[in-house]
């Protein structure tokens, strides 16, 4: 058909990433037909990229309903896009265009519940090899990662040229980036929403201790250019768990240890360590954190809803982590079996070293959904470990 060769088409382009500078100077001379120029061709390129790579799951998983309709979504999309290859870019045009990049928007809210959900279903009719399980892992952070960064674009775009009026506190902003955004502000805001929730789960939470480091200057609060949802989002999935298990290990002590919060400056990276004192995990859950397959919780039945109101489907974590390497930083977690936690965030300080991480399909990504990965050169037991789900706050 005419769209399956439009998708071959536009597969064959790589996706052009951009630094989070390129995002800034771009908006600030900002040039609606300009904008307009670059999406109407990115936009179907990172479209195209990521469908063709859909079709490289595996048979039973590209069956599911959920992932039928996801595709169907995406074919959508990228139909609703090619209608304006053609357009001259005038002002009716370049209306329609953020209209329809909102509704596009709009269309894609449930992608995340629903490729869980169809990896579910997978699950609940059939055991899941090693070879198709390290698959999906990947997959599923590439695809996901595509919609991070096509989310930015298409925000970028209606937040700069769209009539959506922005708040005061907006005004310094350049689309959803902050030039000056504030970390320790985000950090507090963030752990202000998890022990919320925390404290209506609970009844308690252990208090916040953040220090901020500087190792050029000192007295000056740590800015960086960024985009504070995205902190914001990292941020809170890490506190949540956190919390939790500050709480879980002190059952029966009246006082809770503090959240430790370092925030620091280096030179090439910004780092934010969170330490928890909540018992810690050992290394066969840790392993396993962000690992979609094991974080996929079961749906909770009836009979759980009210013991277990507070765990979903588990993709906090792995998808924080992209969250931090779409600009080309980390997250890692360091635990203490028997103590507690270290979360640390690592992000680029230097805004155009933040380049868009972006998943490229081509000969190297789909031989990767062939290769075995080799798991039997050492000796001792292996598949020992029980799978723990871990669930987090929600
Ligand atoms: C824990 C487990 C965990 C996961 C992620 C972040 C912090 C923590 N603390 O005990």
């Amino acid at each position: 058909s005419s769209i399956s060769k439009m998708i071959d088409f536009y597969s064959q382009f790589s996706p052009s990433s951009l630094s989070i500078k390129q995002f800034i100077d771009f908006g600030l001379n900002a040039c609606e037909r300009k904008s307009f120029l670059f999406l109407r061709k990115e936009l179907p390129v990172r479209l195209a990229n990521i469908m063709k790579e859909i079709h490289l799951l595996p048979e039973r998983l590209l069956k599911t309903p959920s992932v039928i309709l996801l595709n169907s979504w995406y074919a959508q999309s990228f139909k609703e896009i090619l209608e304006f290859e053609k357009n001259v870019a005038d002002t009716v045009v370049l209306d329609r265009f953020c209209k329809t990049l909102i509704r596009i928007r709009n269309r894609h809210a449930d992608v995340v519940q629903t490729m869980a959900h169809g990896v579910m279903e997978l699950k609940e009719v059939c055991t899941i090899d090693t070879h198709t399980e390290h698959s999906i892992q990947y997959f599923l952070d590439r695809f996901y990662m595509s919609r991070i960064s096509i989310r930015m674009l298409i925000n970028q775009h209606t937040l700069l040229f769209g009539d959506e009026v922005l708040s005061d506190s907006q005004t310094r902003h350049i689309g959803c980036i902050d030039p000056l955004c504030d970390v320790v502000s985000v950090v507090r805001d963030a752990y202000d929403n998890a022990r919320f929730l925390c404290d209506q789960y609970y009844l308690r939470s252990p208090e916040l201790i953040v220090k901020e480091e500087h190792s050029l200057q000192s007295n000056v609060s740590i800015k960086i250019v960024y985009v504070p949802s995205h902190l914001y989002h990292m941020l809170f999935e890490l506190f949540k768990n956190s919390l939790r298990a500050v709480v879980e290990h002190h059952e029966n002590v009246s006082d809770l240890p503090k959240i430790n919060v370092y925030v620091v400056c280096g030179k090439e990276d910004i780092c934010i360590k969170i330490s928890d004192r909540g018992g810690g995990i050992p290394r066969s859950v840790s392993d396993q954190l962000f690992n979609y397959m094991y974080s996929t919780a079961p749906k909770p039945t009836v009979s759980d809803v009210h013991t277990v109101p507070l765990a979903g489907y588990g993709y906090g974590l792995p998808i924080s982590r992209l969250y931090a390497r779409y600009f080309h930083g980390d997250i890692m977690l360091l635990s203490c079996d028997g103590l507690g936690t270290d979360a640390i965030i690592y992000l680029k300080a230097l805004s155009d070293e933040a380049n868009e991480l972006l998943p490229v399909f081509n000969k190297n990504s789909t031989r990767y959904y062939r290769t075995i990965i080799p798991t039997g050169d050492w000796s001792g037991a292996r598949g020992f470990h029980s799978r723990t789900i871990f669930p987090s706050l929600r």
